[in-house]
């Protein structure tokens, strides 16, 4: 299988999250690439191609044209603004508060994040912009060649519209399944695997039935993003039907995750897509340490199996996954799994 991947992620090297309350090193960090691509070496599993860069276009068809705006000079403004430290927002339009974008940054940030836990620092822009070109030119592939890995880095799945947050910016995922609307698919299936709901790509999608969003996760009673992920958030308006989620409770263990997976399946079965484009976190491993479902290993290939049975082009992007001395193994075993 083809993989894309670009060097530039390491221009996003934060040096602290949010996390317990405590500024912490960033679970989400460049060794994870290192990793993913150590694991596809030694499996052999294939070439490695770099992206070309898609420009700002295909990113302003799923995005607010003011929050890029925003991504773009984010850090420029908070190193004017004096802070020692990476920006965080610490202020937001709750409850009952006017939803008017403020020209401060510390209210900019606060206007455009969904968390906290993700800090902007220097090269941020540079790196969410190469991670969404990696997923482009995966997307622009795909029917050539049957299956893409786009090995993005930073993540995707939880930046919507207009907001970033849980190591998110541009959604990969998401721009890749509109990509491949613009060839001329008539439809996308996004599944989401990641351990966290796709908060951000339920989002761009929630009013549209050109693209079915399906999404395994943690409940949200338990578990980030907190405030979206519920069953019975199932679309609205003429995309009333085209959201699918399966919220599950801590300790959930493969049977049970696979039996959700299979209702995804066929769920994407019925829709009958032209392509599917797999939001790929292994974040669902036992020992990840921030999240908490118990999927072992050998679990990933068997799951890469059941996506191969649709028998359609699967686009696979990379999303979470912080055990990181496994994420390589766990990653390349669903592609393994998936080509058999
Ligand atoms: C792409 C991706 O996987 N993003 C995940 C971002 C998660 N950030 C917040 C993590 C907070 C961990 N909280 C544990 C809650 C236990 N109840
Ligand atoms: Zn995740």
């Amino acid at each position: 299988m083809l993989t894309i991947y670009s060097e530039d992620h390491r221009k996003r090297n934060p040096k602290t999250e949010l996390y317990g309350g405590q500024l912490v090193p960033p679970f989400e960090k460049p060794s994870r690439m290192d990793y993913v691509l150590a694991r596809l070496r030694e499996t052999g599993m294939g070439q490695i191609a770099a992206p070309r860069d898609f420009g700002l276009e295909p990113i302003l068809k799923i995005h607010d044209n003011h929050y890029v705006s925003f991504l773009e000079t984010a850090w420029e403004e908070w190193k004017a603004a004096g802070y020692k430290g990476e920006a965080i927002a610490s202020s937001w339009p709750a409850r009952r508060m006017a939803q008017r974008c403020p020209s401060d940054i510390d209210g900019k940030l606060g206007y455009y994040a969904m968390a906290a836990e993700t800090a902007i620092c220097e090269g941020t822009w540079a790196a969410a912009r190469a991670s969404a070109n990696v997923a482009l030119e995966g997307a622009a592939r795909l029917m050539d060649q049957g299956a893409v890995f786009s090995l993005c880095r930073p993540p995707g799945h939880h930046a919507a519209i207009d907001m970033y947050g849980g190591y998110s910016f541009f959604n990969n995922a998401g721009l890749a399944a509109q990509s491949l609307l613009d060839q001329g698919l008539g439809k996308v299936a996004i599944l989401d695997v990641d351990f966290h709901h796709g908060n951000g790509t339920q989002d761009i999608f929630y009013d549209r039935d050109d693209v079915l969003f399906v999404s395994l996760h943690g409940r949200p009673e338990d578990e980030f993003p907190h405030f979206l992920g519920f069953a019975d958030e199932t679309g609205t308006g003429k995309g009333e039907g085209y959201n699918l989620n399966f919220p599950m409770p801590k300790g959930t263990g493969f049977s049970t995750w696979r039996e959700n997976l299979g209702k995804g399946l066929q769920k994407i079965s019925d829709f009958s897509p032209e392509a599917v484009v797999v939001s790929l976190g292994t974040d669902t491993f036992v020992r990840d340490p921030i999240s908490s479902f118990t999927l072992e290993s050998d679990d990933f290939t068997t799951y890469g199996k059941d996506l191969a049975q649709l028998g359609i082009p699967h686009l696979f992007v990379m999303e979470g996954g912080y055990a990181v001395e496994e994420i390589g193994i766990n990653a390349v075993n669903v592609l393994q799994g998936y080509e058999g």
